[in-house]
């Protein structure tokens, strides 16, 4: 159902019904992300305000700074989720394990486990560039009424039940997906509502963008390389526009309005490449497919790749369709390089 300016209240409800498990717990589970979403958002608007940049001295897991944003974001959204009692597990970038959360009458009855970036491309965020928070859902995989285990989230991003991220831009969107096609809402800062501004966003199969970190060329398989260049190439449509935020919603939300490619590729610097799977790259991909896009490991599709860790990492190449094929057939080709 579409039909704009509807909130997203209203959305959710007059679309649980299409969910096969609409039991009302998904439902509450988008409530409480757009919950955390406007807390969030609240805070990296005024972050030029208030003494919250910089580093907060820590390091995650994955040994990066921890933005002092990025600690606060993290915290907003385990508190809200927890707190709602519809999550059993969460994982997040910015926790070394995931964690069990235990409903409070003790007995583990909650279905879902979330795992999220709860503020990708922070880096960015003293600089002023927008950034974004990315989340998956998925249903246990062990018995209701005991602890969750790892094996909750190591699972195949073709089993997500719900993916979407929120852009902290030059407005806050919230975008995501059941399973059902994609829908982006904007936020009205001054009642604090989400509309439906963005009903039914689709991948254009073919664009003139293309996003990678040149900067790191050398380092690249000689397949992405053949592929940067007929990007260059004066033929047809072509050359492309390069377009490079550095904030991965930031880049994969132009991409899908106006068409493009995104690629992290692994490299001789990183032989897996920087994003990770569970968090980052099979919640983009099961909203870009829903879009009618594609996104790839360069060779197999992101959410056909049997998990095997919380944080690993993997070669990330997503956008339209056709972009994507051809990329994929440059690295077919040169695959032995
Ligand atoms: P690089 C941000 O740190 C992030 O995880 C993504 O949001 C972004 O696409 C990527 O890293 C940028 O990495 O190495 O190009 O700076």
């Amino acid at each position: 159902m579409s039909g704009k300016n509807k909130t997203l209240g209203e959305f959710i409800i007059e679309n649980q019904a299409a969910f096969k498990y609409s039991s009302g717990e998904l439902s509450k589970l988008i409530n409480a992300i757009r919950l955390a979403a406007k807390v969030v958002n609240h805070e990296v608007n005024k972050a030029g305000l208030v003494d919250i940049l910089g580093t907060s001295g820590d390091t995650n897991v994955q040994g990066e700074d921890q933005q002092k944003l990025d600690v606060l974001a993290n915290e907003k959204f385990i508190q809200t989720l927890t707190n709602r009692e519809i999550v059993c597990g969460l994982a997040s970038e910015e926790e070394d394990s995931f964690i069990s959360v235990n409903s409070l009458d003790k007995n583990h009855q909650n279905k879902y486990v979330v795992l999220f970036d709860p503020l990708d491309g922070s880096s960015n965020i003293d600089v002023n560039v927008s950034v974004g928070t990315i989340f998956s859902v998925y249903r246990r995989v062990t018995p209701i009424g005991s602890p969750v285990e790892l094996r909750d989230f190591l699972q195949p991003g073709r089993r997500q039940v719900a993916a979407g991220y929120i852009i902290y831009g030059t407005s806050t969107m919230l975008v995501y997906t059941t399973g059902h096609g994609v829908n982006g809402f904007t936020l009205n800062p001054a009642i604090g509502t989400f509309y439906l501004s963005h009903p039914n966003m689709k991948y254009p199969e073919d664009g003139r963008i293309y996003s990678i970190n040149e900067g790191n060329y050398t380092h690249f398989p000689e397949g992405v390389k053949k592929y940067i260049k007929y990007c260059q190439e004066e033929e047809g449509d072509r050359p492309y526009t390069s377009r490079y935020i550095g904030s991965l919603v930031s880049d994969f939300h132009r991409n899908m309005i106006k068409g493009g490619i995104f690629i992290y590729p692994k490299s001789s610097k990183a032989a897996n490449g920087k994003l990770r799977l569970l968090y980052e790259c099979n919640p983009m991909a099961f909203l870009a497919e829903q879009a009618g896009g594609k996104a790839s490991d360069g060779f197999n599709s992101i959410m056909d790749i049997e998990p095997e860790a919380l944080h690993q990492r993997v070669p990330f190449f997503c956008g339209s369709k056709n972009m994507v094929s051809k990329a994929e057939e440059f690295m077919q080709a040169y695959s032995k390089n």
